[in-house]
């Protein structure tokens, strides 16, 4: 494996030197409407403008050939017709929809955005769209002083971007995941701009080498590519949540995942025999530590080629997938990109025969050095491919596996580039291009091969697909974990912002390897990771080869039972963190929010790192640093009350918290409401009885929020089969009030109704359930 050598100084980086000379659009010499795209022909190249719906507008700057305008890897919805006013002279065009205005001055060619408020949200000035010589095509935008950018995917450093410089080129890092290691596995590129408490979104949907540069000048910001053309969208927001929701109607929102999925996963490089399998599950069973996925890494196959077992290592993988389900425990086995060359193994021989391989301009087949030594790799950019990768994982789900590991598929290679060759062509559905071009889309195909065989086979159940690489629209397939961290504090503390700026980035489903990866972690690290673990989208531990092994109990009893109460926590989260992945599914709202996304006003929260948001209403705030016992957390406007201790705490200011090692701080807003189930035992996860627990508020106020359930694992909700209740609770003076709103769908839950637990009622305050009032504090019900 490439270690971090002097070879990471990029020599090559500093060959470039000289003036950077671009060429600039120049003026428009003529437009022309053609249905909703307005085309502009310019002195040096052709722009094409395009509203996708009120709140979205595209740009496309092409400086060889017309605009191309049905290219995109990311984007799968076609424009609405949108009315769209014009008002013409002979310096500018303007075209407005309900919600964006688009001021284009003609010389130079020149555009800027306003929003429906007349507040300018993307502006180019004395620089805007330009190229250069080689290829690399470039935007300036003017900065304004009160930015914060937020969002570009899997990012080391700090939740907001300004000041920092960002490649997309996914890339397998196992160097150390330092602020300034760039870029990592996936390629999203794609950033959140707040100012002063308004919120706009800008994709770029170009898929070469790209570049984000909020660091070099401080009145502009600038990105660039490679190659290709200028494709941007800019999303109007104005809210945080508002431009989720467009930049998700774009590149798509995540499927509902299976509840098993959002479970505990343990995973470690590897459980190297079925016996070691069966002896960790059992161990959970005995611990009573709740496992829903154990996963095989790389030593499970035989010779590391993949759709296969090691006959001596796992006789027989059928049984031990029965017999763990019986237990309640799913496997997830890793798929690697990489097919061994080896002319009496069937895959290979298929993808040779079938003519399945990237290959050279030439004819030759792509060979790259990875763990089954000599191998090729299917090209995923070509359909018939895709179907075939699709077909054979049947070799998995007809032996009962509903979930698969995607490693290694940026793709990563054992060499100097860490990847495949750039002159290497894809096929790409009959517009072949090279590898330089859809390096970024590699692992977002293989995700959707994936993700598409395993439906279609699994008839009617959720698959789960978990990935390394991606490009935006990745959360369509895949959950996403963050690559070999270490076990390191500081890793700990990163994951925090990468997670948030992942789930602004449109992926709700993301996490690191609890614990850490690489290095030996150790007791009170593992500890406090696993607290945040239990409320991160994604929940795995997962530890590489030679390093101490990390399961629950590795550390003694101590250590085992905050463990235990923290995973077996997550259960008991789950009717809650079920509803948000829900709303995630629906509308592309994270999970795990940045506060800034629910007190975008709040400039306190604009760079808020080390504390998270589950929903619209619960904070988070663990304890990131060794040997501590103590923190300050910042709370926002409102009244909060800690979970655990039931101690009150005002918002709006800093308090200090005391959270001993069995401890995390979690802060539930009063007025509002979380959803509670409880956990039983491994073999059977779902919870009889649920519990809404009502922070009684005492000002004026009315939360609404939405409860959903489904039987968790199969696509029958699509057809009404789930329970939808739109609830709001009021407070007031004299009364709480929980009302359900509305009620949807036909599923009928195991519990025929939910319990209302009030928490901190007030003297004098009544209690009202759906318009009844509750005279003798009885046992509170809703029903279902
Ligand atoms: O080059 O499959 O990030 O999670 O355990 C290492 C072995 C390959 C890298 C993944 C890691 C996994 C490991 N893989």
């Amino acid at each position: 494996m490439l270690k971090d050598t002097s070879f990471a100084i990029h020599p090559g980086k500093e060959q470039q030197t000289g003036p950077v000379i671009y060429q600039d659009i120049g003026n428009v010499l003529k437009h022309t409407p053609v249905d909703n795209i307005y085309l502009f022909t310019c002195e040096n190249g052709d722009v094409a403008v395009q509203f996708y719906t009120d709140s979205i507008v595209r740009v496309v700057m092409n400086q060889k050939t017309e605009p191309k305008l049905h290219a995109s890897k990311a984007v799968h919805v076609t424009p609405e017709d949108v009315r769209i006013t014009e008002v013409n002279s002979e310096e500018v065009l303007k075209l407005k929809s309900n919600k964006l205005e688009l001021i284009i001055r003609k010389t130079p060619f020149r555009i800027t955005v306003k929003d429906d408020q007349d507040r300018l949200i993307v502006a180019e000035g004395e620089r805007g769209m330009a190229y250069r010589e080689n290829g690399e095509v470039t935007v300036f935008k003017e900065m304004n002083e009160n930015d914060h950018f937020y969002g570009f995917g899997e990012k080391s450093g700090y939740l907001d971007k300004r000041g920092e410089k960002y490649e997309m080129w996914n890339t397998d890092v196992y160097a150390p995941h330092n602020p300034e290691t760039d870029p990592l596995y996936e390629s999203i590129p794609y950033f959140m701009t707040l100012r002063q408490g308004r919120a706009h979104g800008l994709f770029f949907d170009n898929t070469f080498r790209t570049e984000f540069d909020m660091k070099s000048a401080s009145d502009y910001y600038s990105f660039s590519a490679e190659g290709g053309q200028v494709d941007y969208y800019v999303l109007a927001g104005p809210e945080p949540k508002a431009v989720l929701e467009q930049y998700t109607h774009l590149t798509g929102r995540m499927p509902l995942p299976p509840k098993w999925a959002i479970g505990y996963h343990q995973s470690r490089y590897s459980y190297k025999t079925e016996m070691e399998v069966r002896e960790l599950a059992k161990s959970f069973v005995e611990h009573d530590i709740p496992v829903d996925a154990i996963h095989l890494d790389i030593h499970y196959m035989n010779g590391y080629r993949v759709f296969t077992f090691d006959k001596e290592r796992f006789p027989n993988p059928e049984k031990l997938v029965y017999d763990l389900k019986e237990m309640g425990i799913r496997i997830v086995p890793i798929v690697d990109p990489g097919v061994k060359k080896d002319s009496e193994y069937p895959i290979y021989q298929e993808g040779v025969r079938e003519n399945l391989f990237c290959k050279y301009i030439e004819g030759d087949i792509y060979f790259g050095e990875v763990w089954p030594g000599e191998s090729a790799f299917p090209d995923f950019t070509d359909g018939n491919v895709r179907k075939w990768w699709s077909d054979k994982h049947a070799f998995y789900t007809n032996i009962g596996i509903e979930g698969i590991w995607n490693d290694m598929n940026e793709p990563a290679v054992f060499n100097e580039t860490k990847t495949m060759d750039v002159s290497v062509i894809h096929r790409n559905d009959g517009e072949p291009t090279t590898h330089r071009e859809l390096h970024n889309v590699y692992g977002l195909f293989m995700g959707q091969a994936t993700y598409d065989g395993m439906k279609e086979q699994l008839k009617g159940k959720r698959p789960f697909l978990l990935t390394r690489a991606g490009y935006a629209g990745v959360q369509r397939y895949a959950a996403v974990w963050t690559g070999d961290n270490r076990s390191f504090w500081e890793h700990l503390q990163m994951s925090l912002p990468m997670v948030m700026n992942m789930g602004l980035s449109g992926v709700p489903f993301t996490g690191p390897d609890v614990g850490g990866f690489a290095h030996d972690t150790n007791a009170e690290l593992l500890t406090r990771w696993t607290q945040v673990g239990a409320f991160t989208p994604y929940f795995r531990n997962h530890s590489a080869i030679e390093t101490r092994y990390q399961e629950p109990w590795q550390f003694g009893e101590k250590y085992e039972a905050i463990m235990k109460k923290y995973i077996q926590m997550r259960y008991k989260w789950m009717p809650q963190l079920y509803s948000l992945f829900f709303q995630a599914s629906k509308h592309g709202l994270p999970v795990m929010r940045p506060l800034l996304m629910e007190y975008p006003g709040d400039v306190k929260t604009y760079n808020l790192n080390d504390q998270f948001m589950i929903g619209d209403n619960v904070v988070i705030a663990p304890i990131l640093t060794p040997s501590t016992t103590a923190r300050a957390v910042y709370l926002p406007a409102g009244d909060w009350v800690e979970y655990t201790s039931g101690s009150m705490y005002t918002g709006g200011k800093q308090h200090l918290i005391h959270a001993k090692l069995e401890d995390m701080p979690i802060f539930v807003k009063k007025g509002t409401a979380v959803m509670q189930g409880e956990w039983n035992s491994n073999a059977d996860k779902t919870s009889k009885n649920i519990r809404m627990d009502v922070y009684a508020g005492d000002g004026n106020g009315t939360y609404v929020f939405t409860y959903y359930d489904d039987d968790g694992e199969t696509f029958a909700y699509e057809n009404g089969s789930y329970l939808k209740l739109d609830v709001e609770v009021i407070s007031n003076r004299d009364r709480v009030e929980v009302n359900v709103r509305s009620k949807d769908g036909d599923y009928v839950p195991g519990y025929k109704e939910i319990t209302v637990n009030i928490i901190g009622l007030k003297e004098g305050q009544n209690v009202i359930i759906n318009g009844e009032i509750n005279r003798d504090n009885d046992k509170l019900s809703l029903k279902v």
